[in-house]
């Protein structure tokens, strides 16, 4: 089994069907990841233990989602040098604004890579920490390169009628 590079946390259960992408994306270009629920509000101190060992562990990129008052992402960006990408939980009250707001306006110094809210935004997290990963992994890096071409390639010429 390759090392664990990759760490996929989340504030609930009920954000796996989201960061489940995220985890799809790294299945399928070979990378190993662990997943995690870590919430900033109802487990702190979990969130500090993970963030203070995070780097001595060996982990090369942190997925965080988290919905609503989303402070996972910035509070693990706060705690660790490795990189934190944020995903923001598409949420039923405010459709995952409040999730992108919480996530996307960090101070200077302690930074979150912010993508979009909802499915696309955890695969492109995975595709994200992918491309993190593949600068020192040249197989990694043939893998990535080809499943992007593949996807370019899936894309048609002219529309068509259903
Ligand atoms: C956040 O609150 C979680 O990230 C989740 O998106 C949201 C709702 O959590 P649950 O009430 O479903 O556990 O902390």
């Amino acid at each position: 089994m390759p090392d664990v590079t990759v760490g996929i946390i989340m504030g609930s259960q009920s954000d796996w069907p989201t960061m489940k992408e995220a985890a799809d994306i790294l299945d399928t270009l070979g990378i190993a990841y662990e997943t995690r629920i870590v919430s900033a509000h109802r487990t702190p101190d979990r969130l500090w233990d993970y963030g203070t060992k995070a780097a001595g562990r060996g982990l090369k990129a942190i997925i965080a989602g988290a919905g609503g008052a989303a402070h996972l992402p910035g509070m693990m960006a706060s705690k660790t040098r490795v990189p934190v990408i944020g995903v923001p939980v598409q949420t039923k009250a405010l459709s995952g604004v409040d999730s992108l707001y919480s996530i996307v306006q960090m101070p200077r110094g302690y930074p979150v890579a912010t993508m979009a809210i909802g499915a696309a935004g955890a695969a492109n997290a995975g595709l994200m920490a992918a491309a993190i990963l593949a600068n020192g992994d040249p197989g990694l890096a043939e893998r990535l390169d080809a499943w992007r071409a593949a996807l370019s390639a899936s894309i048609p010429q002219e529309p068509r009628d259903d």
